[in-house]
């Protein structure tokens, strides 16, 4: 039976305003991520009409005003009375918590991103909010304010379209940042169009420069192995491609190797980018060692006092997209993004298997680059773990393993102890000076560490920068990794604030993610924020870490009578005092933390940056001159 009216206002103002109180619970956060994060949740709605086979196109739009539409052209919301509630269905799904997904049936269900929640929360936290629903011959609108509605659902237009169109700006009372990213916006529509395999979604800047993209792709994860590849060598032309379901699990496999060493490999439930993992990545894992072995044994390209290869061995240099769509996810994890289902394991198995066998059968040339390029990569580790055996035997002889430029913290205790990693070594002196002797570390870096890009294990373990920082930490590298041996669950990156600075910050990120990913999982590494001016006034001192924090203290204290504004070229430009005023003293510094998708970026960056191919380093510079001064590539 239908609750009554005054039940269901209750329980939606209930609802809503629970979101407007504590909007991180709901989106993560109210920074610039939790602002992007609302167009997500719409656009999984629109994803969700391609994915059941009603719609084929999406457009989404940035106005002049940072307000964000989003248009598809599916059956449209339902616009009929809702049993239980008494109210448009389109109602609901704008005012009522959760209510995503509760009508149609089958299919499977983008659950909205990492938080999950949908369309009623992204309407709490807006100023205003339009809907209108293309159907039956009509269109139908309604309008909320703040989550409430203001102007009821009614027919304002006849129409021979289908399809539903949402409009809305971010409540700016709640969020911290007022400004969509073009770029952010691009590349996560752009991935979920390489996901969703026919589906067409344009993204329109309206906003000064009428920038306009179009990510169509009727390869799907192919094309989106062929795009991750696009910077890299691959060792041969085909790409895997394979599709099946098992257990009502739909699986999506495809990959290429590169001739580089590090692995690339991505994994999806329902398009949610799962980077802890978890059971269907550990399917696919399993399923090409096994396969690969089966097969070298088989063509006899393994020897028969070969040991087996590794996995390890056979994803040196292998770019891949696993993606699964299941019913009932269950995630788990630190961040919620690892699958815990264990159906999906023995059906990424079973799918994969059979697929990949048939393949290797048929481009036999492609599995034998495979197995020789895995040969050679088993021969670099057992080099390396020949190395690696030495510098810890030496270890061991010698009385002071720890490298000589670092200036060590005398606490024992791993969970108060901090180590920066300093460019320079002007700069570590500052640091040392300025530092809290007890807690914290400090290591000088110098000059650009190492192209881990183009070095395996082996030789990267040849740079003195790279053994100073795996000594440091303690916690051995790669296979020998321990994090309990690891002595500071803080590992600052300190770099100046300028295009090197920024540099080495990519690097020392790249380095992290291909060879420590546990320590950015954990959230032990973080990076340091210097500030970029100070103003003085009247003795009295103010930092300003960016350009629009300068303009509001300059905008507080007034323009006029200003004894020296500097503008830090670098942080050897700072006396230790002002070092640890600003970006030292635990009590007052910044320090961000820096997560999985941070350290992707970075990679891709570094990846355009220093890759062997001229192209992508052009593009890049075109793309991003216009943001760094002084880009000396
Ligand atoms: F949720 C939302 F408001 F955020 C939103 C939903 C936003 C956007 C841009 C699109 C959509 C949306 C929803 N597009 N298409 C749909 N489809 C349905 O809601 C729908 C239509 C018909 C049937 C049916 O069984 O006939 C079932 C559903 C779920």
């Amino acid at each position: 039976m239908a609750a009554t009216y005054n039940e269901n206002q209750i329980q939606i103002l209930e609802g809503l305003q629970a979101v407007r109180k504590r909007p991180g619970m709901y989106i993560g956060s109210t920074s610039s991520k939790g602002l992007h994060h609302l167009v997500y949740e719409i656009v999984d709605n629109a994803v969700d009409e391609a994915l059941a086979g009603e719609c084929d196109t999406i457009v989404v739009s940035i106005h002049p005003d940072n307000s964000i539409s989003v248009l598809d052209n599916g059956r449209g919301i339902p616009v009929g009375i809702h049993a239980q509630k008494g109210i448009p269905a389109v109602e609901v799904v704008f005012t009522i918590l959760h209510a995503g997904g509760k009508f149609g049936g089958g299919g499977y269900k983008v659950s909205g991103g990492l938080h999950g929640v949908g369309a009623s929360v992204v309407n709490a936290l807006s100023e205003w909010l339009v809907v209108k629903v293309y159907t039956g011959g009509k269109v139908h609108e309604e309008k909320f304010e703040r989550g409430h509605v203001v102007s009821p659902l009614t027919v304002v237009d006849d129409t021979d379209k289908t399809g539903t169109f949402v409009h809305f700006k971010p409540d700016y009372e709640i969020f911290e940042d007022t400004i969509y990213d073009f770029n952010v916006l691009k590349q996560r529509l752009q991935e979920t169009a390489f996901l969703t395999k026919g589906l067409r979604i344009e993204l329109v800047d309206l906003r000064e420069e009428h920038k306009h993209k179009v990510f169509h792709y009727e390869g799907g994860i192919k094309e989106f192995v062929s795009h991750l590849n696009k910077h890299k060598t691959p060792i041969y032309e085909e790409i895997f491609y394979g599709e099946g379901e098992k257990d009502g699990i739909n699986v999506e496999v495809a990959f290429q190797h590169n001739d580089s060493y590090v692995e690339n490999v991505y994994s999806f439930v329902n398009n949610i980018n799962t980077s802890e993992g978890g059971t269907h990545l550990s399917g696919f894992r399993s399923a090409i060692t096994k396969t690969l072995n089966d097969y070298g044994r088989k063509m006899n390209l393994l020897k028969q006092a070969d040991t087996n290869l590794s996995g390890e061995d056979i994803r040196e240099g292998l770019t891949a997209i696993i993606s699964v769509k299941i019913g009932e996810p269950q995630f788990e994890g630190q961040t919620k993004t690892k699958l815990g289902n264990s159906e999906a394991r023995g059906a990424v198995e079973s799918v994969f298997t059979e697929q990949l066998t048939y393949f290797l059968e048929q481009n036999p040339n492609v599995a034998k680059m495979i197995i020789q390029k895995a040969t050679m990569a088993a021969r670099a580790r057992d080099a390396a773990r020949k190395a690696r055996e030495l510098t810890r035997r030496k270890s061991v002889l010698e009385s002071t393993a720890l490298p000589g430029k670092l200036a060590d913290c005398s606490e024992k205790d791993a969970s108060k102890c901090e180590i920066y990693l300093v460019e320079g070594d002007s700069a570590g002196g500052s640091a040392k000076s300025a530092r809290s002797r007890q807690t914290q570390a400090i290591l000088p870096l110098r000059g650009k560490i190492l192209n881990v890009e183009k070095a395996r294990i082996d030789r990267m373990l040849e740079s003195e920068e790279i053994r100073n920082m795996i000594t440091a930490f303690g916690a051995g590298i790669s296979e020998d990794f321990d994090v309990n041996r690891l002595r500071y669950h803080k590992i600052i990156i300190m770099t100046d604030a300028d295009v090197d600075g920024a540099h080495i910050r990519t690097l020392l990120l790249t380095f992290f993610y291909r060879y420590y990913k546990p320590l950015i999982d954990h959230g032990f590494i973080y990076i340091a924020q210097p500030p970029l001016y100070l103003v003085e006034k009247n003795k009295k001192k103010h930092y300003a870490y960016d350009d629009r924090e300068l303009e509001k203290i300059l905008e507080e204290i007034g323009r006029t009578g200003i004894s020296r504004m500097q503008r830090y070229k670098g942080l050897g430009e700072m006396n230790p005092d002002q070092l640890w005023e600003t970006t030292m003293d635990p009590e007052t510094r910044t320090l961000v933390r820096v997560d999985i998708e941070d350290a992707a970026a970075a990679d891709e960056i570094f990846t355009a940056l220093m890759g062997d191919k001229v192209e992508p380093r052009r593009e890049f510079i075109h793309e991003y001159a216009p943001k760094v001064t002084n880009l000396d590539i």
